[in-house]
């Protein structure tokens, strides 16, 4: 059985290789990748030098802001590969920093979840391709909410939790999550709907610990805050670490992201930064990336090789019941300035 197992795993594997990657095992150079931090395991990338020969230069930001900062300075250029949330896309495109794929370099492309590709933020997926989705919801500490029901964005205004929240500093996460415990969209664009959950997280804040997203985990795990919001890939690991923390899908609905891959317009190893990509959506490769991280992969084929037990944990593989009313993040156009706006103002209150 063991066995059949693992000549499955070779073939899916070798079938997932392209022309490209086989070309690559004579491969050279360099491919600068520039990714957020804890997303791809380093013996990930230690495997793609010792396969293709390609070193990568690797280096890692914390949020779409300071990486949209970083590479507009650069005009793009410096860096081949990134990884922006699927709602910053359409900026960058539009500030022409992303290139236009050539889909026939990247035939594992066909294995990815149909459900998160020709999107808005980038019909056809010219310019970008997925690496990873997931949830944004709640945390809490079992031993601190004893008796209580948490199942809503609301249960942070709970008094028993004064003093002891997380919340996210990614500014979409959390106005995102105010405005779906008000009963509206992530994306709202309406101005009163965003002074509405404006309003929500003003109550919420004198009450806020720690305000962190990349560091999260810790401030759970370590029982300095007793409830919170997350990524579910940080919860997943969270939970492990302390069995007292709980994954809430809030019954308003869950805020969903996804992250995707793309090359920029000043790529100077265009060829390796294609090998690169078509190597990332490799289905074992993208299992090893959940495997460590817990976030949740759209490359179906994973799916074939992937453990009964992680198939069916529904933090890192929500079911259509956990994404009962959950919205993805999407591009919000010109309100990006009032959402700014208001992100000031709560960060200086
Ligand atoms: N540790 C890497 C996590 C990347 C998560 N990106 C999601 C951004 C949603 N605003």
């Amino acid at each position: 059985m063991k066995r059949l197992f693992a000549v499955l795993v070779m073939a899916i594997c070798v079938a997932g290789m392209s022309q490209l990657a086989f070309a690559a095992a004579k491969g050279s150079g360099e491919v600068i990748v520039y990714n957020w931090s804890d997303y791809i395991p380093e013996d990930v990338l230690r495997d793609f030098t010792k396969e293709t020969g390609i070193k990568v230069v690797y280096s890692t930001y914390e949020s779409n802001e300071a990486m949209l900062a970083k590479v507009k300075l650069l005009k793009g250029k410096t860096y081949d590969v990134v990884c922006p949330s699927t709602y910053f896309i359409p900026q960058m495109i539009a500030d022409g920093l992303l290139a236009e794929l050539d889909h026939s370099k990247l035939p594992n492309l066909a294995q990815m979840d149909p459900r998160l590709m020709n999107q808005s933020f980038d019909p056809g997926n010219k310019h970008s391709v997925p690496y990873m989705w997931g949830t944004y919801g709640l945390i809490v500490n079992k031993k601190y909410a004893k008796g209580m029901e948490i199942n809503s964005w609301k249960d942070l205004l709970r008094p028993e939790f004064k003093n002891r929240i997380m919340l996210s500093d990614d500014p979409r996460d959390t106005i995102g999550m105010a405005l779906m415990a008000c009963g509206y969209s992530p994306n709202s664009r309406n101005e009163a709907e965003i002074k509405e959950a404006f309003d929500f997280l003003g109550k919420i804040r004198p009450n806020v610990r720690v305000f962190d997203v990349t560091a999260s985990k810790r401030a759970m795990v370590n029982e300095e805050t007793y409830i919170g919001c997350i990524w579910n890939g940080d919860a997943d690991l969270a939970m492990q670490e302390n069995s007292d923390l709980e994954f809430v899908y809030p019954k308003e609905g869950v805020v969903m992201w996804a992250d995707n891959f793309g090359i920029t317009s000043g790529a100077a190893n265009l060829d390796n930064a294609y090998i690169f990509l078509n190597y990332m959506m490799r289905p074992d490769i993208a299992l090893r990336c959940m495997e460590e991280y817990g976030y949740s992969t759209p490359n179906l084929k994973s799916f074939d090789i992937m453990d009964e037990e992680m198939r069916g944990n529904v933090i890192l593989n929500p079911t259509d019941k956990e994404l009962e009313n959950a919205l993805m993040l999407d591009d919000i156009g010109d309100a990006q300035r009032v959402y700014n706006q208001y992100w000031e103002k709560l960060l200086n209150n």
